[in-house]
């Protein structure tokens, strides 16, 4: 999204509290793989996720979700935890290998019945389950028959979304098809940062079209066996995507990331249609006029209620021309290999001057402004939901027992204070969810960042809330962000 070189625009909101609009939905996140662990426990079977992280040398430290956060045996506990901070939503994600081993053939009832006992937990202490039915963790025995790049595997997850309709819907609202899709085809099958690890350019765009696929057949199973009431989405990590300086040059390396990592999903979601810069700018890779099927586009448009978008950092491009970027490192992850496939020249760089989190990502809040706004110019009338925002940061427990973390307090007041004013320029922004309830496994990057309001120590499972989740919870309670302390010259 974006394509301007935008920086600072919006008005600032004066000093003081200001409430959030009515109904404004407070939670945090998680997903499957990142914190459940009991990886071979009732029937799971492996997922990509498994048999990457146990491939030597893709994951940092060697580390497995094998554990995890361990939140599949302590999910009581961290339910009675999110209560005790005040949240009012908890967005999870599904294991399709827990709950349908293999990909295919009947559901696993020990399997579901973990999802059942969990939203029953959050029901009765008053928390909005948010469920995600894909949050990265493809069945083994699904990429080995081909994975995203076949199109089966999008009617395998369409079969996939019919059981959990069966499990779950009498019980869960609110409905989220696909994680971050650009991640699955782009990471997973591109760049190969992520599982399956595979570096194929015209794979990735397979895969693109096969979860856009994915995404349709699911969304309608989903509205045919729901309730009326329930809200569909679709969770896409939009790029905000600035063009380094004014020129025609940085201008198009612009277009062109915002073609593949944005509009490659936004098009045939909301529009129906695959943009036709995107098409012209891979038409050495792939044929898309075999790829995408008479009917395909309309399935992948059926309407949904909501969007979401996670949001952490800007992404600042130019041609290799213009400056001193760096193409191979989008701060995804390095390869040798481009997760941009038809614009592996274009190069990418870091805003100067601004704080970096522990993932070496800028802050920069302008930047969730802008895209909520840019989405909102691009698609009046959508609501949206920030379905993860939040920062890694090298927090560590205090012989206290304490966790200070103002730089990410300071992160999210940035954020926070960034949607109150999208809102007030006229996105319908729905609610917010923090990246992460708690310290998890941070996919390449192991153990290694803590992106959590919890602190998790690993080796006891011991849960501490970190001065922002208090900070967080305060937000919660007074549905509105305090006064920004004052700053002393
Ligand atoms: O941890 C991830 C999450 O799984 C998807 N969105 C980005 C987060 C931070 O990298």
């Amino acid at each position: 999204m974006g394509s301007a070189p935008a920086t600072g625009t919006a008005p600032q909101r004066p000093a003081g509290e200001t409430p959030f609009p009515a109904g404004f939905v407070w939670g945090a996140a998680t997903a499957a793989y990142q914190v459940e662990g009991a990886a071979a426990e009732n029937g799971r079977t492996p997922s990509i996720w498994d048999t990457f992280s146990r491939t030597p040398g893709k994951v940092r430290n060697g580390d497995t979700g094998d554990i995890a956060a361990d939140h599949y045996h302590r999910y009581r506990d961290d339910v009675a935890l999110m209560s005790r901070l005040g949240l009012k939503a908890y967005r999870f994600s599904v294991s399709w290998s827990r709950v349908q081993p293999t990909g295919r053939g009947p559901a696993v009832e020990r399997g579901l019945d973990f999802y059942r006992k969990l939203v029953d937990e959050l029901l009765e202490a008053g928390i909005t389950p948010v469920a995600t039915l894909y949050h990265w963790d493809l069945p083994q025995e699904l990429e080995d028959a081909g994975g995203w790049p076949q199109r089966v595997t999008a009617e395998r997850f369409a079969d996939y979304a019919a059981i959990m309709a069966g499990a779950l819907g009498d019980r869960v609202g609110m409905w989220t098809t696909l994680n971050e899709p650009w991640c699955s085809a782009f990471l997973g099958y591109g760049s190969g940062v992520h599982a399956p690890g595979r570096t194929e350019p015209a794979s990735a765009l397979r895969a693109a079209h096969h979860l856009n696929l994915a995404h349709g057949r699911a969304a309608g199973i989903l509205r045919d066996r729901l309730p009326a009431a329930a809200q569909l989405s679709v969770t896409l990590n939009l790029h905000q995507v600035r063009p380094l300086t004014a020129s025609t040059q940085d201008a198009d390396a612009a277009r062109r990331i915002d073609a593949v990592g944005n509009r490659i999903f936004t098009g045939p979601m909301l529009r129906g249609e695959y943009p036709g810069d995107l098409l012209a700018d891979t038409a050495h890779l792939v044929d898309w006029s075999g790829l995408v099927r008479d009917g395909d586009l309309a399935e992948i448009a059926r309407p949904v209620d909501v969007l979401g978008v996670n949001y952490y950092t800007p992404t600042i491009v130019s041609t290799p021309a213009s400056g001193t970027g760096d193409t191979r490192n989008d701060g995804h992850g390095n390869s040798d290999h481009s997760p941009w496939p038809g614009s592996e020249h274009v190069a990418f760089h870091l805003a100067e001057n601004r704080p970096r989190t522990a993932m070496n990502w800028s802050v920069d809040p302008e930047g969730l402004y802008d895209l909520l706004l840019d989405v909102t110019r691009d698609h009046p009338g959508l609501p949206l939901m920030v379905t993860e925002n939040g920062a890694a940061f090298d927090d560590y427990m205090s012989p206290e027992g304490r966790v200070e973390d103002p730089e990410r307090i300071a992160y999210l007041r940035g954020h926070l204070d960034a949607v109150q004013r999208a809102v007030a320029a006229g996105a319908d922004v729905r609610g917010y969810f923090l990246w992460s309830l708690m310290d998890n496994f941070e996919w390449a990057y192991g153990y290694s960042k803590r992106f959590g309001a919890v602190y998790v120590d690993y080796a006891t499972q011991r849960r501490t809330p970190k001065a922002s989740a208090h900070w967080y919870a305060d937000v919660i309670r007074h549905h509105a962000l305090p006064p920004a302390p004052e700053v002393r010259a």
